[in-house]
């Protein structure tokens, strides 16, 4: 954010003010439907010295897979970054976590995070949707779905985008797709979806990498998570060389609207 800052103060001269505001123009979208057009209808740029509560729930202090979420771990960087920090604390490791619940549902639109992801094994970082009804066996998805919108436990390049539906026990159904793209192991990197009525479709830097309307698509409003996770699907966190972070530079949400 503060390279584009910078690009756009040195080329036409404007305050960082206008300047954020005409970055927000720039993000990509998808191209809209005949007739309509994005229009964003909630965002943090992730500005100021505080993460602000009104828009974010930080998570913890509990216990989380192979370690816990500390609401400690999640604050911003004063330089325009929500950081979720993983590190070890005595005998455990801790990292941070925050979601939307209760302050921002939504369904449909274009929901897109810039993030630069973590570097050391152990820990994994994601960007997700969710809401109750992920927990309603039946009615397919529909009714809900944890929507993935990336998650990265790997440091090879790999990604991956995932969707769970009716619940997490005997009925539990999933589709997820696994896709490597070598440069989001450094930088920051856009992680966008798509999510229509009948289908969603999935991008990394405004490139599609998937798109499926398995579970037959969630109906209902759900929250934005930005969480990282300890746990072996990452690797040894015992060979992580602590503190990592996993950095989020904004998010942002449109709808079409006429
Ligand atoms: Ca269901």
């Amino acid at each position: 954010m503060r390279t584009t800052n910078l690009t756009c103060l040195s080329l036409v001269g404007l305050t960082c003010t206008f300047a954020a505001f005409a970055q927000t123009d720039q993000v990509s979208l998808p191209p809209a439907p005949a007739g309509k057009h994005w229009r964003l209808v909630w965002q943090d740029e992730f500005d100021g010295a505080k993460l602000d509560e009104t828009k974010w729930n930080r998570l913890g202090d509990s216990k989380r897979r192979d370690g816990f979420w500390i609401k400690d771990d999640a604050y911003l960087d004063g330089q325009g970054h929500l950081l979720l920090r993983t590190r070890k604390d005595g005998d455990r490791y801790t990292c941070g976590a925050v979601d939307t619940r209760g302050k921002f549902e939504h369904a449909f639109g274009y929901y897109v995070a810039r993030c630069q992801m973590p570097k050391e094994p152990g820990h994994w970082s994601a960007f997700w949707m969710m809401c109750g009804g992920v927990s309603h066996v039946g009615d397919g998805g529909r009714d809900g779905t944890e929507i993935d919108i990336v998650e990265m436990p790997w440091r090879d390049g790999r990604l991956t985008m995932n969707l769970h539906w009716d619940g997490y026990g005997p009925d539990h159904q999933h589709a997820g797709t696994t896709i490597t793209n070598t440069a989001a192991i450094d930088g920051f990197h856009d992680y966008g979806l798509l999510w229509e009525p009948d289908r969603y479709v999935f991008y990394v830097d405004g490139r599609e990498v998937w798109h499926t309307a398995a579970g037959g698509v969630s109906q209902v409003p759900e929250y934005l998570m930005l969480t990282n996770e300890i746990g072996t699907w990452a690797g040894k966190i015992q060979d992580a060389k602590l503190p990592d972070y996993f950095k989020v530079d904004y998010v942002r949400v449109y709808d079409l609207t006429p």
